[in-house]
């Protein structure tokens, strides 16, 4: 018996699956101990174990770089926020979504729009026109038709990465682009509802040129939780700037006279969907904290 660390890379059935530097693989179960402390470990956690043969004894896990609920994980390096041109379409919402949530947890964030063959005439050009201004790279690619996906490829190696976007966007096809060895389940998509099946069911970790890169599954809708705590308008990384010029220290940027964001918005300095996100997030987050409120 003795002491290992390593990473888990797959959390399925009650067990996690724990690669070792030497890219060994052990199942893992969890020390009383620890699960006592109901401390759930999640997917990218660094963990130490006792090993016996191929199987192990978690007992400890080593403080995390930064967290994200949605996908559950640890310790990410970078956020691909993945979504399609179209079939299904792109949301700005959803997208301004993903990106304050990576924002919010401190992890770099790039876009990826899959199904370039398949954009209405401008949506990469504006896409890119809002996002690169304020420093997201904006990748357009084609999974099926392998267009794009060496540049994409090329922000990989090293890092852990997490393709983070919609169902049936193409996420697992464009991790088979990327690595042919991979051999992900890709699904239809669906006629009649225009979203794809569930086909990926939990988050994993796949090595991938000295890193990892994680399939997620899509999700249905978004939850802000996180948000709640904070303050959402410091999750839009551009507001920064012209929220210094707001007469109140404490403007929510909505109905203050003075409002440096507003005047932004209005001269087009800051994008008009991105301030349409903000304001559409900031009354869920409203009404989730009311819901709470009267439970
Ligand atoms: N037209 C087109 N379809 C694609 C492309 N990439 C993936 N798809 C299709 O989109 C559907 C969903 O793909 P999948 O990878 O399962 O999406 P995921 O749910 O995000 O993992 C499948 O039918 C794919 O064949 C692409 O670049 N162009
Ligand atoms: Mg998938
Ligand atoms: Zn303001």
């Amino acid at each position: 018996m003795s002491e290992l660390t390593g990473r888990i890379i797959k959390n399925y059935n009650g067990y996690y699956y724990v690669e070792t530097p030497d890219n060994k693989l052990y199942t893992c179960k969890v020390k009383g101990k620890l699960k006592k402390e109901k401390f759930s470990l999640v997917t990218g956690d660094i963990v130490s174990f006792e090993q016996v043969g191929d199987e192990g004894m978690i007992g400890a896990i080593m403080p995390r770089k930064n967290f994200l609920q949605r996908p559950l994980m640890a310790n990410i390096d970078l956020v691909i926020v993945a979504f399609a041109c179209a079939n299904p379409d792109f949301s700005f919402l959803l997208a301004d979504k993903l990106l304050a949530l990576a924002e919010w947890a401190r992890i770099p964030a790039v876009i990826c729009l899959n199904k370039r063959e398949l954009a209405p005439q401008g949506l990469v050009e504006s896409c890119r026109a809002i996002y690169e201004k304020i420093g997201y790279k904006v990748f357009d690619i084609s999974a099926l038709q392998g267009q794009g996906v060496a540049e994409l490829k090329a922000l990989l190696p090293g890092k852990i990465s997490v393709f983070a976007g919609p169902s049936g966007v193409g996420k697992s096809t464009t991790l088979n682009a990327i690595d042919n060895s991979l051999t992900l389940v890709t699904g239809a998509v669906s006629e009649k509802i225009g979203r794809g099946r569930h086909t990926t069911r939990f988050a994993q970790l796949l090595p991938f040129a000295g890193g990892y890169v994680a399939d997620t599954p899509g999700f249905g809708n978004l939850n802000l939780e996180e948000l709640e705590l904070g303050n959402l308008a410091s999750e839009f990384r551009e507001f920064a700037d012209y929220a210094a010029q707001c007469r109140f220290n404490s403007c929510t940027h909505t109905h203050e006279p003075d409002c440096g964001v507003k005047a932004a918005v209005e001269r087009g300095d800051i994008a008009a969907s991105r301030y349409s996100s903000y304001l559409t997030m900031l009354e869920e987050i409203k009404a989730s904290k009311e819901r709470k409120g009267r439970r």
